[in-house]
C-alpha cells in the first residue's frame, strides 16, 4: 500500500513538471517542447521503428562499427573495466561489447525507467552470467545519480555513450555534460561515444523524414501524449511534421507547424496558435571528426582515437579523461 502511495505522488509529481515544461516552452515566441518527452511508451516503440528504418542509417551503421571493431575496442579499455552506461534503455548495443571485453569488472546502466531496466538486467544477467550488474535509476545529466555509483570500485572506468544521443543537446549542453561526465572519471578512464557525422543535406533530411513516416508519428506522438497526460485537446489533423537540416548550426531540426490558426487550452491555459508557426521539438547535431575532438578537449578529455563505418556516415570516439 506504501509502495502504490508513493508510486502515485510520484507520478503526480512528474506530471507537474511535465505540465510546467510543457507550457514554459509554449508559452515563448519561438515555441518549444523538450525532446526528452519523445519518449513515452508509445514514443519508445515508434523510435525503436525509426531505427530500424531504411532511411535512419544513423543506429544500422553504429552497429556495423561494434561488429567490425568490437574487440579492437574492448582491447582499448584493458581487462577488469566498469562500463557505465548513461541512458542505457534496454542495454541493447552493449551486449556485444561486454562479450568481447577482457574480465569485465561489471557494467552500470542509468536510466529513468526503473521497469526497462530491470528487464535489461534480468537479459544481461542471462546471457552474460559472469558479467556483474549495478542498475542506476535517475537522470544521467544530473550528479546525483553519479553519486551513487560511487561505491563500485574498479580498476578502470569506461562511459559508454552511444547512439549520437550527445547530438541531441545544444554544443554548450553538451559540453556540460561531457565536463559531467569526465568529473566522475579518473584520469586515464575512458568514455566510448557515437556521433553522427556532418554530411549531404539530403541523406540527412531522408533519416528525418523516413518514407514510411515513422518519424512524422513519432513527432506528432508528443502532441497526443500531452492530450493523454494533461489533458489538453490538440487536434493532430492541425500539425504537420517537418524536419530540415540547418547547415549553419549543423543541426537537424524537428518542427511540428500549424496548419490553421486555433487555440488549444492545456490544463487552465489557453495557447494561440497561428498558421505557419512551429513548436521546435527536436535538434539533432552532426559533428566533423575535428569539430567533435575540439569539443572532447573543452570538456576535459583527450581523443584517443575513433573508428568509421565503411560509407564513413558516422563516427565512433575513444576518449580519455585528463
Ligand atoms: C535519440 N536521437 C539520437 C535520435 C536522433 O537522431 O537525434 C532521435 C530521433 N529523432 C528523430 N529521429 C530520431
Amino acid at each position: 500500500m506504501k509502495a502504490a502511495v508513493s508510486s502515485v505522488i510520484e507520478n503526480q509529481l512528474q506530471n507537474n513538471e511535465f505540465l510546467g515544461d510543457v507550457l514554459e516552452g509554449l508559452s515563448r515566441k519561438r515555441k518549444t517542447l523538450p525532446c526528452k518527452y519523445l519518449y513515452d511508451e508509445v514514443g519508445s516503440r515508434l523510435f525503436e521503428e525509426i531505427c530500424d528504418s531504411q532511411d535512419y542509417y544513423l543506429t544500422r551503421n553504429e552497429a556495423d562499427i561494434f561488429t567490425t571493431y568490437r574487440d579492437e575496442i574492448a582491447q582499448k579499455f584493458g581487462p577488469e573495466t566498469l562500463l557505465i552506461e548513461p541512458g542505457a534503455g534496454n542495454c541493447e548495443k552493449v551486449e556485444e561489447l561486454l562479450d568481447a571485453m577482457d574480465s569485465p569488472r561489471g557494467y552500470c546502466p542509468i536510466d529513468i525507467s526503473p521497469e526497462i531496466l530491470l528487464e535489461a538486467e534480468k537479459r544481461i544477467k542471462k546471457s552474460l552470467p559472469g558479467v556483474q550488474v549495478w542498475s542506476e535509476v535517475g537522470d544521467f545529466s544530473q550528479s546525483e545519480v553519479w553519486n551513487k555509483l560511487i561505491h563500485v570500485s574498479s580498476r578502470k572506468k569506461v562511459i559508454f555513450f552511444p547512439g549520437s544521443t550527445i547530438g541531441n543537446f545544444e554544443p554548450l549542453e553538451a559540453e556540460r555534460l561531457l565536463k559531467l561526465f569526465a568529473s566522475n572519471l579518473a584520469a586515464g578512464d575512458g568514455l566510448l561515444i557515437g556521433t553522427d557525422l556532418v554530411k549531404d543535406s539530403v541523406i540527412l533530411e531522408r533519416a528525418y523524414n523516413d518514407s514510411d513516416h515513422v518519424t512524422e508519428r513519432f513527432n506528432l506522438n508528443l502532441l497526443q501524449r500531452i492530450n493523454v497526460e494533461l489533458g489538453a485537446n490538440f487536434d493532430l489533423s492541425l500539425f504537420a511534421h517537418r524536419a530540415f537540416y540547418h547547415p549553419l548550426r549543423q543541426r537537424v531540426e524537428m518542427h511540428l507547424v500549424c496548419l490553421k490558426n486555433h487555440s488549444v487550452s492545456i490544463a487552465d491555459t489557453c495557447i494561440d496558435f497561428i498558421e505557419g508557426e512551429t513548436i521546435h521539438t527536436e535538434n539533432s547535431h552532426k559533428y566533423s571528426i575535428a569539430g567533435f575532438k575540439s569539443l572532447l578537449v573543452r570538456s576535459g578529455f583527450e581523443s584517443v582515437c575513433f573508428w568509421q563505418d565503411s560509407a564513413k556516415t558516422y563516427v565512433i570516439h575513444y576518449a580519455q579523461a585528463i
